[in-house]
């Protein structure tokens, strides 16, 4: 999916974490995976992203984006209902609208553990780009007017099990949004105060916090620049690669209550070698229990 984002390219983020050999990670850790291939997403060249504007706003491409997104809803439902575990690799991180709606099982609450640089709290009426990336979890929770009708299937999320872990770009209208919301948020000045476990480890508590289950949902512009270069928008000050790594083993221990995982924001043509792909990779393993002794 590249609907959502403005620089070309993240739609192979998908192929790129394959090369980057995330099915030898999990045969290492003797965890059976499935690969069911790619969703179809239109050439934004083929479409008019202003076709369907919301009012007083922009949401460029979101008829396409919502028509993707309920396909991606169907195949995350359609894996967990198999007994399986649903990693969903993107694409921009508009994408999550469709994983959030999947996970979320209608008679069941999901808290949500979104790490990442930005918020993704814009509205198509605050919105900066009209890029429906950087709206996401403000979509996920209902906020905003992104058209004549609210997306379909608004999963019942409830914005005290929404935690945001490594904030560093905001935009103002945003930050009012984020600071105005019940989600909990922890900027990189937490992370440097307070040290990744400690943040993790809270931000986990919260989202597991009266529900009976969470996604993760793993931006890679979450890590700096420096370890992460093919993303679409960078920021410096991010995580490292070692505190990336005990953010996801931290996941990793709470197992039995993750229900999805998502990895997204990969652009290959942006990247160094290949080197943000197979670092997705090798954070998955850790989040899927990767043991060094
Ligand atoms: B990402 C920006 N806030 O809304 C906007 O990578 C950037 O999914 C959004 O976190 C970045 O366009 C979206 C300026
Ligand atoms: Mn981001
Ligand atoms: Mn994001
Ligand atoms: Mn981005």
């Amino acid at each position: 999916m590249d609907l959502g984002a403005d620089r070309r390219g993240v739609d192979m983020g998908p192929s790129a974490i394959r090369y980057g050999g995330l099915a030898d990670q999990f045969e290492k850790l003797g965890t059976s995976c499935i690969d069911s291939g790619d969703l179809a997403v239109p050439r934004p060249e083929e479409r008019d992203p202003d076709a369907d504007e919301p009012s007083g706003g922009r949401a460029k491409f979101r008829r396409e984006t919502e028509e993707v997104c309920e396909d991606v809803r169907t195949a995350v439902r359609g894996t967990i209902d198999d007994g399986e575990f649903p990693l969903v690799l993107g694409g921009d991180h508009s994408i999550a609208i469709g994983t959030v709606a999947g996970a979320a099982d209608p008679d069941e609450s999901l808290g949500i553990v979104w790490f990442d640089a930005h918020g993704d709290f814009n509205t198509p009426q605050t919105t900066p780009s009209g890029n429906i990336h950087g709206m996401s979890l403000a979509g996920i929770l209902g906020k905003g007017s992104f058209g004549d009708e609210p997306w379909a299937h608004t999963p019942a999320v409830s914005e005290e099990n929404v935690v945001l872990v490594g904030l560093r770009d905001v935009d103002d209208e945003e930050r009012e949004l984020i600071n105005e919301s019940d989600v909990t948020a922890y900027t990189m000045s937490d992370i440097d105060a307070r040290s990744v476990p400690t943040v993790v480890d809270e931000a986990i508590d919260i989202a597991t916090d009266g529900t009976d289950a969470i996604h993760v949902s793993l931006d890679l512009d979450w890590l700096d620049p420096t370890e992460a270069p093919g993303v679409g928008t960078p920021v410096r000050g991010g995580v490292s690669y070692r505190e990336a790594h005990i953010a996801m083993e931290y996941v990793a221990e709470r197992r039995d209550q993750l229900r999805s995982m998502e990895m997204v924001e990969v652009n290959p043509i942006l990247d160094d070698h290949n080197r943000t792909a197979e670092l997705a990779c090798e954070l998955a393993a850790s989040a899927f229990g990767k043991v060094v002794l």
